[in-house]
C-alpha cells in the first residue's frame, strides 16, 4: 500500500511517523565528528533504524556504550549467521571474539551487505570501545564470552526441548539484558536488576522474533536454520519444515498459537523488570522493544501469514509506539490492549486455548491491579470519528487551497 494510502486508512499514524522522520533527521545531524565513532553510529542507524533512534535519546555516556554493545553483538551474530563459514574456522572464533575487541587490528571478513561493512571495519569498532570506561568494558567483554562460548555450543546441537530453547535464547538475547542491566548499573542510574529478570526481557524478545521470523529462518541459503523446539512442533508435524504447506495449515496455526503461548511465560518478569526501571530515557530504551514485542505476538497469534511471508507492525503503528511509551502506565496499557486483541482472537478448539487464556487473564490481572488504565488512549479501538476527523482536515487544507490560488489570481488582475 502506498504511504498515502496507509495513512488514510490510520490517520493516527501521521503524526508519529512525522515525529520520528524528525527525530531521524535531528540524529543523522548529531554523528559524531571523530572517524570511529561516526563510523560506530552511522553503522548502528543503518542496521537498526528505529531501535538507533531510541539508543540515541540516552545520555552520552550510557549511549556510546550501548552502541559499542549493541554493534559487537551484531559482529557475533554475523559469525554465527554465516552458513558458509565452516564449523572448524567458526567455533574458535566465537569462543575468543571477547578477546578480539581489546584488538585494535583485529577483522574477519564475513556476512553480507551493511554486515559486511561492519566486519571488515570492525577495527573502528574496537577503537571505540577501547576509550569506554573500564566497568563498561567489563561488562561487554564477560557477556561477550559468554554469548560467544553458548552459542558455539549450539553450533552443533539443535534445539530438542524446551529447555534447550531457553537455553539457547539465554546465550543469544538473555544475556543481552544481563549486560544491559550491567551497562544501567555502571552509569550509576540504575540499581543493578536481577540475573532472572534481566535474562527474561531477553527471551521475551528472542522468542517473539523467533515466531515472526519462521519463513525466513527454514528458507535460509544454503542451509535452514531451525530454532522452533523440537518438542513443541513434533505433536503437530513430522519436520519443521512442514508447517509451510498448505496442506498442514490447521496444525501449523496451532503450533504457531503453543509457541506464542510459550512466550507469554515471560511478561510477568518483563513488567517487574520495567517498574524498578528509574530513569526515563532508560525506561524508554527498555519499555518501546518489549511493547513492539508483545504487539507483534498480538499480529502473529493464529495467523497463518506466518508460514506465507513476513507479518510485521506496520511502520505507523512502529511510530506510535515510540510515541506513546513514556512511562509504566502507558506499558501497563499497551500490555492490556494487546492482551486483548490476543484473546479475542483464541478459538476455543485450540489445543492450548485454555493455557493461553489463563495467561493473558493473569496479564490483564496484573496491569488492572497497577491502577493506570484509566485516562489512556487504546491501541485496538478504532472508532469512524476519528477517521471522519481526518477527512474534515483534509477537505480544509483543499479549500484553503484553493482560496489562497483563487486569491493570487485575483491580485494578479
Ligand atoms: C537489544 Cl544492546 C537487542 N535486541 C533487540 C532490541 O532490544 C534489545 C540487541 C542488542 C541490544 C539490545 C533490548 C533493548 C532494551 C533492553 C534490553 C534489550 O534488555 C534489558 O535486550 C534484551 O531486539 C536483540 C535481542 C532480542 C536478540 C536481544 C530491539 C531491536 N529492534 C529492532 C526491531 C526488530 O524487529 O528486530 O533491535 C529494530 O528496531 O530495528
Amino acid at each position: 500500500m502506498g504511504s498515502l494510502g496507509a495513512i488514510l486508512k490510520h490517520p493516527d499514524d501521521l503524526y508519529p511517523l512525522l515525529k520520528l522522520k524528525m527525530a531521524a533527521r535531528h540524529a543523522e545531524k548529531q554523528i559524531p565528528s571523530e572517524p570511529h565513532w561516526a563510523f560506530c553510529y552511522s553503522m548502528l542507524h543503518r542496521v537498526s533504524r528505529s531501535f538507533a533512534l531510541v539508543i540515541q535519546q540516552l545520555g552520552t555516556e550510557l549511549r556510546n556504550a550501548v552502541c559499542i554493545f549493541y554493534l559487537i553483538l551484531r559482529a557475533l551474530d554475523t559469525v554465527e549467521d554465516d552458513t558458509s563459514i565452516p564449523t572448524e574456522v567458526k567455533v574458535p572464533i566465537l569462543i575468543a571474539f571477547h578477546r578480539h575487541i581489546y584488538d585494535r587490528n583485529w577483522h574477519f571478513s564475513c556476512g553480507t551487505k551493511d554486515y559486511k561493512v561492519l566486519m571488515d571495519q570492525f577495527h573502528d569498532v574496537s577503537a571505540a570501545f577501547l576509550e569506554l570506561g573500564k566497568g563498561y568494558q567489563e561488562a561487554i567483554e564477560d557477556i561477550t564470552k559468554r554469548m560467544g562460548a553458548g552459542m558455539a555450543k549450539f553450533i552443533c546441537k539443535e534445539v530438542e526441548t524446551i529447555d534447550d530453547y531457553d537455553e539457547y535464547c539465554h546465550y543469544v538475547a538473555g544475556l543481552v539484558g544481563l549486560g544491559l542491566s550491567k551497562l544501567f548499573h555502571a552509569s550509576e542510574l540504575e540499581d543493578l536488576a536481577s540475573d532472572s529478570l534481566s535474562n527474561s526481557t531477553g527471551l521475551f524478545l528472542q522468542k517473539t522474533n523467533i515466531i515472526r521470523d519462521y519463513l525466513e529462518d527454514i528458507n535460509e541459503i544454503p542451509k535452514s536454520r531451525m530454532f522452533w523446539p523440537r518438542e513443541i512442533w513434533s505433536k503437530y508435524v513430522n519436520k519443521l519444515e512442514d508447517l509451510k504447506y498448505d496442506e498442514n495449515s490447521v496444525k501449523a496455526v496451532q503450533c504457531l498459537n503453543e509457541m506464542v503461548t510459550n512466550s507469554l511465560i515471560h511478561v510477568d518478569d518483563c513488567l517487574k523488570y520495567m517498574s524498578a526501571l528509574r530513569e526515563p530515557a532508560i525506561f524508554r530504551f527498555c519499555a518501546i522493544p518489549q511493547v513492539m514485542a508483545i504487539g507483534t505476538l498480538a499480529m502473529c497469534y493464529n495467523n497463518i501469514n506466518v508460514f506465507r511471508g513476513v507479518v510485521k507492525m506496520r511502520r505507523g503503528l512502529t511510530a506510535q509506539v515510540i510515541h506513546r511509551t513514556k512511562t509504566m502506565a502507558d506499558v501497563y496499557g499497551a500490555f492490556f490492549d494487546f492482551s486483548c486483541m490476543l484473546k479475542s482472537k483464541v478459538d476455543k478448539n485450540d489445543p492450548n486455548a485454555t493455557k493461553t487464556l489463563s495467561s493473558l487473564e493473569a496479564v490483564q490481572k496484573t496491569c488492572r491491579e497497577s491502577g493506570a488504565l484509566n485516562k489512556r488512549k487504546s491501541y485496538v479501538l478504532r472508532n469512524e470519528l476519528k477517521y471522519n476527523s481526518v477527512l474534515i482536515v483534509l477537505l480544509f487544507i483543499i479549500l484553503s487551497v484553493i482560496f489562497a490560488y483563487l486569491s493570487a489570481n485575483r491580485s494578479s488582475y
